[in-house]
Parts: C-alpha cells; structure tokens; sequence
C-alpha cells in the first residue's frame, strides 16, 4: 500500500485531477503558479494568549478573552520565534508575520508605549529579514492601565487621549522603519476597544473623538512603500455590548475619506453577516482593503479558522472579483485549548487550501450560466464542483512546496511538542 506522502503517488493523482480539472477549462498550474504568490499574515498572539512580554495588568482586557490551558505557552521572543518557524516549515508558500506592539523587546526597562521604537523591535526585523518574511504590525490599546476603563482613542479625558495618540504615531514609525527595512510595506492596523457595555447617553461625542484622535496619529504622510494604515471594525465586544464607538459604518466612512485600508474581521458583525458579501461592495470605494480571518462561533469572534462555507466564500470572492493583488489576508484567532502551533498550521492550511480551491473552480460556466439567466444550471454546477479532485491537487502543492503532505504535518508536531513544548 503507497504511503500517503509517497511522491509517485501524489503525483499520479496530481495528474489525474489535473486531467479532470482540464476538462473543465481550468489549468490548475496556471492556479498553483498564482496561489504561491499570495501571503497570509500569520498573527504572533496565537503563540502566547495574547500575552505580549510586557503585560502590566492582570487581564488582557480590551473585551479579548482567551479560553484554554494547554501546556507549551510561548514566554519569550525567542520560544515564540522557534514556534513560529515551526509552523511556517508545515505551511506551504512564503508568508508574513502580523506583530503586535506588546511584542516589543526593550531589553532590561519597560519601555512606556507611546516611547517605542524601532529598535525596540530589532530582534524581530532581524529574525524576519533572516526568514524572508515580511512583517506587519499594530498598535496595542489593551493590557494596559490607561485602557483599564474601556476607553482609548475616544476617552474624554484629553491626557489619556494624547498618551494613546503618541502611541499610535510611534507605531507608525515602527511600522514604516519595519517596511523600509524589509522591503515590502508593513500594513499597520488600529483596533481600539472603546465601547460600553450598556446603553451610553452620548453616542456621536466619542465618535467624534476618534476621528480627532485618528486624524492625530495618521497625520504624518509616510510612504506607501513602507506602511499602509488600517482601521478595523467591530460590532460589540465582551463589556462593549451596548456600543462600540469604531463601528463598522465608523470606519468604512473614515477609510474612504481619509484613503485608509479598511479592515474587515470574519468575527466581528452579527452571526448571520458574513464578510464575504461585503469585499465586493467595499472595494467599489477602497482602493485596498485588510482582511482578519477568523470563525465566530456564538459569542466568540476569534476561533481557528476551519474549512467552512464562509472561509470558501472569502476566498472565491477574492478570486473571482480580482482582488488578490489588492486585499492582505492576515488571521486573527486565538485558541488556548489545544497545540497553539498547530492552531497556526490548520487555520493557516485551510485558508491557502480555500484560496486553491476558488483558483482551481470552473468560474467561467458558472457567470456564463448566471449571465444567460440559467439559476438551474448555475447551482447544478455549484454542487458538482464540491466534490472535484482539489484534494489532489493540495497534496501535489504541499510535496512541491516542500512541506508535509495531508495529515503528516501532524507527526512533527507532535515530535515538536514532546521535544519542546513540553519542556516549558
Ligand atoms: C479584536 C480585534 C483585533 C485583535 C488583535 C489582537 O476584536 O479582532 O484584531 O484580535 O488586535
Ligand atoms: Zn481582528
């Protein structure tokens, strides 16, 4: 019996699908030629709970909670690069690194946020440079005491407003430092908490507010080859029921007039709203938009992300509108519960395998069916394409890309675990 990543195997079914999917008009290595050309962003925090190595407070706060406690947590910069690195050699492609500022290595004293740096972050651009990946980053307005009231960038106290704009502006500079040393633009994207968690008696002065704050910390023109600004909106938080103050009309509004990304988050609308209808509306009126990905799941925003109808959704939108060269995929899940390395590997498998599956569908029978005002065949079509040979062809792109094949991944983890995690 051949084994599963035996390369003869994988590519006699490699040539099969690749047969089957000719049949439909579709080149499938026309597909994997463009399918290794897209980054994802993988996210730092789901290394450590969103810890960060700077945590003054207790609680990470910010309305963000991270259930679980598997043992292996990442505790240093060092631990958490190892992980890392562990789950980019199981991931096929080249990719990116999303930091958070509560990353920052100060070396010896805590260095205030809104006094950080570039060097502050030299053991990461290092590290990066060393892995060819590019970095992306954001500011951090949480885990922190001047966040502890809920309230940031919208706070009516002008002192802790200005403390949290300094921040912002030095994280713009990190960002851009980041880019330029890398070569490849980092995209820095704010997410405040500010909200409440019941019924506020003013609604528009706190958003008034952010729009001063915003204006504040993205007054400074830098440039687009080393930093790309996004504003990321949430519908309601845990302690921000009531309101949130950036909103999605908030910053869908303030991305267009200001020519900002807008950052649209997989878990952040009602649980029947999804995002994949939303791109094609919003890239009418940006010219680049952000995505986070990531599963909702009741009232979590932040589960790893599966291989669910709305991450094929996601995908076939940004394939079949054109919009890959124009939208950053990043992640953004957090799961305490289970191997956080192997969190990284399936969310990050399954959001390449559903971009490969929307390159490799038969789009043109589909429009033509929609377009000639055939509904029957159009769904007809839909159900058969489920079930076509993209497994085979997701194997084949693993072998190539010279990362384990189906389930094997798995074994190194495991190896991984014993070895390191659980030494911690
Ligand atoms: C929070 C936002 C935000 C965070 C990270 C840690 O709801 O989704 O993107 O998850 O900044
Ligand atoms: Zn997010």
């Amino acid at each position: 019996m051949a084994m599963i990543n035996d390369p003869q195997r994988v590519e006699q079914a490699y040539r099969l699908a690749k047969e089957c999917y000719a049949a439909w008009g579709v080149d499938t290595e026309v597909a994997l030629a463009r399918l290794a050309t897209v980054p994802i962003s993988l996210h730092c925090w789901q290394g450590d709970d969103v810890n960060g190595f700077e945590r003054q407070v207790d609680q990470i706060g910010g309305g963000l909670a991270v259930t679980g406690n598997y043992p292996g947590r990442a505790q240093t910069p060092d631990q958490l690069r190892d992980d890392l690195q562990q789950a980019l050699s199981l991931i096929p492609g080249r990719h990116r690194l999303n930091l958070h500022a509560s990353y920052a290595e100060p070396g010896g004293k805590p260095v205030p946020r809104n006094e950080l740096g570039p060097e502050h972050f030299r053991g990461w651009i290092d590290w990066a440079r060393q892995q060819g990946l590019g970095l992306d980053f954001n500011p951090t307005y949480f885990a922190h005491e001047k966040a502890n009231d809920g309230l940031t960038l919208a706070h009516p106290d002008p002192g802790i407003r200005q403390f949290w704009i300094q921040h912002g502006i030095a994280c713009r500079q990190i960002a851009a430092t980041m880019g330029r040393m890398l070569g490849t633009p980092s995209v820095m994207n704010v997410w405040i908490p500010d909200g409440y968690k019941d019924q506020p008696a003013d609604r528009q002065g706190p958003r008034q507010r952010l729009t001063e704050s915003l204006d504040a910390v993205f007054a400074e023109p830098l440039d687009p080859n080393w930093i790309r600004d996004a504003v990321e909106a949430k519908l309601f938080g845990i302690g921000s029921e009531a309101y949130v103050v950036g909103s999605h009309e908030f910053y869908l509004g303030y991305a267009i007039t200001r020519n900002k990304l807008l950052c649209l988050d997989a878990g952040h609308f009602h649980p029947t709203e999804v995002i994949s209808d939303k791109i094609s509306a919003v890239m009418l009126w940006l010219d680049q938009l952000l995505l986070h990905v990531s599963r909702g799941v009741r009232w979590d925003s932040d589960h790893v992300v599966t291989l669910t109808d709305e991450l094929q959704a996601i995908a076939q939108e940004l394939v079949r509108g054109d919009y890959l060269h124009r939208v950053h995929i990043g992640l953004d899940f957090f799961d305490a519960s289970i191997n956080r390395v192997a969190a990284w590997v399936i969310g990050t498998r399954c959001m390449i395998k559903a971009l490969l599956m929307a390159l490799v569908e038969p789009i043109d029978l589909l429009q033509q069916a929609e377009s000639s005002g055939d509904l029957t065949a159009r769904l007809a079509l839909q159900e058969e394409f489920k079930t076509l040979p993209y497994g085979a062809v997701w194997d084949y792109y693993c072998l190539k890309s010279g990362v384990p094949v189906s389930r094997l991944w798995l074994d190194d983890i495991q190896r991984y675990e014993v070895d390191v995690l659980a030494k911690r």
